[in-house]
């Protein structure tokens, strides 16, 4: 598991043995960098950040801090080491040696799967691109552009697998995954959620908290696969995902934070008269991003999750975790789903366990959102203030399962008021306040945008002063 840092593309897979694949990759390269150069962060290549770089893969080398300007990143091919005689933890194949190399009959859903995650990975940097020159902060500013690289990175380790494994088939997917755009009309990126605008920092911190979180339950799902080399990629990339979560969730800590002490300053709890952000709005922006997001999850009942399932490709959460689940074959038993009926009526159906596996996943992840909205109400609570963030129902503007066709109130009541569903959702006002609230970047050390309090947490046990970004 050597880590060969001096190669033009940093890796662990031994690329130096493979001059074909070396020089097919060192050939994506460019158009790579191209890419970034158009459609990554506008206007800040040339600028030192302070950045965390994977430079091996053990405890001490995945995050390696220094200061880079971004088109010297180090971009590299890591795999989590190999587990010793993995065997294959569920479906049609238990029990089997995990596979080194793409079943022929798999070629086609496989290279499917590691299209869809590769596609993810450079469409929220181009969503993010422009967030730079309105950050609240330098240290708010050096997570973005630390997310951006990261996902960049995934791109990569996609982009590795397509090369490696798929052949002429898979080069021309890597070329594809630098031709689709965020939100093009005629040549978009494969999943809803990637596609909607990222214009202020409310969604970026709405994103990172509930997107990349998609983002780590299709990974740790993706982490299961027989298919060896994709689950040692998808453990790699986890590795790196708590961070992005993390920038989500503290920011938007840091908006409550801010917006309750102005709520108390003012006589009718008016967060907005005194420039910030209130909290119905909030709401609103929570609303939109759980719901783009929950729909990244697929429909509930799915032959395709099934397939997957049954060929061994994508597991459930913690498939493999000794003690998580009893039955692996998932070949007995239903899950219930719910549906709703002409008469707005919900009504429960069981279905078969292998066509449930994507409700499965969106439950676990629910759950994980659940506690991150506790953990947001906190300051509220310890204010003395009587509003609550909620998750909206799973019902609430669907694009994607049974309950895209009818709409439903973030409490999952049905309504026939296409206006009311709008009312729970940002709108064009919501965008103009934000965008006015937001102004330029403050690129001041230690100063921070009056809408949001100022970070509690340190990168790398670096003051919070620290000139994250270089002048
Ligand atoms: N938008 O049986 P169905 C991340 C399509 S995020 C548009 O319902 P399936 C990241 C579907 O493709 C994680 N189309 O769903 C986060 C299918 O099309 P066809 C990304 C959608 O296939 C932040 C049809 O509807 N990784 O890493 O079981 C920053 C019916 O399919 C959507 C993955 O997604 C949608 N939302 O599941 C950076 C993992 N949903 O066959 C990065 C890989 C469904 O009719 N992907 N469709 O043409 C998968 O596992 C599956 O493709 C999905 C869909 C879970 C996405
Ligand atoms: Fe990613
Ligand atoms: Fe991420």
């Amino acid at each position: 598991m050597s880590v060969d840092l001096q190669a033009r593309i940093p890796n662990n897979v031994d690329l130096a043995g493979d001059r074909r694949l070396q020089r097919a990759l060192e050939h994506w390269q460019p158009a790579f960098h191209d890419w970034w150069l158009e459609r990554g962060p506008e206007g800040l290549q040339k600028r030192e950040i302070y950045l965390r770089t994977a430079v091996a893969v053990d405890r001490a080398g995945w995050a390696h801090y220094d200061y880079v300007r971004m088109p010297d990143y180090r971009w590299g091919i890591f795999l989590s080491p190999p587990e010793p005689d993995r065997v294959i933890a569920f479906g049609d194949h238990a029990g089997e040696a995990a596979w080194q190399e793409v079943p022929g009959e798999l070629r086609g859903p496989l290279r499917r799967l590691i299209v869809t995650q590769g596609d993810t990975e450079p469409a929220s940097v181009e969503q993010q691109r422009r967030l730079g020159a309105i950050a609240p902060s330098l240290y708010d500013l050096r997570n973005l552009l630390q997310v951006n690289v990261e996902e960049a990175r995934h791109l990569w380790a996609m982009v590795y697998l397509l090369f490696r494994h798929f052949g002429r088939d898979g080069r021309e997917e890597a070329e594809e995954l630098l031709m689709r755009q965020s939100g093009a009309v005629d040549h978009p990126r494969i999943l809803g959620a990637f596609n909607r605008p990222i214009s202020t920092w409310l969604d970026f911190f709405c994103f990172t908290t509930f997107t990349d979180r998609d983002g780590k339950y299709q990974l740790a799902a993706l982490a299961e696969s027989g298919f060896d080399p994709l689950a040692r990629s998808c453990r790699f990339m986890l590795t790196e995902e708590a961070h992005h979560m993390f920038v989500g969730e503290t920011g938007i800590r840091r908006i409550i934070a801010r917006t309750a002490q102005l709520m108390q300053e003012d006589p009718n709890e008016d967060a907005r008269t005194r420039g910030g952000i209130d909290l119905p709005m909030l709401q609103r922006y929570i609303n939109f991003w759980v719901s783009e997001s929950i729909d990244l999850f697929g429909a509930p009942d799915s032959s395709n999750a099934a397939t997957y399932f049954a060929a061994g490709l994508k597991g459930r959460y913690q498939e493999s975790k000794a003690g998580t689940y009893a039955d692996h074959l998932l070949l007995e038993g239903t899950h219930s789903i719910e549906r709703p009926r002409a008469d707005g009526a919900i009504e429960s159906d069981p279905v078969p366990m292998r066509r449930a596996t994507n409700a499965l996943l969106a439950e676990a992840y629910l759950r994980e959102c659940e506690k991150t909205m506790t953990r947001w109400n906190q300051p509220l609570q310890n204010a003395g203030l009587s509003f609550r963030l909620r998750l909206p129902s799973p019902r609430f503007n669907r694009k994607i399962g049974p309950f895209a066709d009818a709409l439903f109130l973030p409490d999952g009541t049905p309504t026939d008021d296409p206006d009311e569903v709008a009312g729970h959702l940002p709108d064009e006002g919501d965008r103009a306040y934000l965008e006015s609230l937001q102004g330029e970047a403050v690129m001041e050390r230690a100063q921070c945008a009056q809408w949001i309090a100022p970070p509690t947490n340190p990168i790398n046990k670096q003051p919070l002063d620290f000139e994250y970004v270089r002048a």
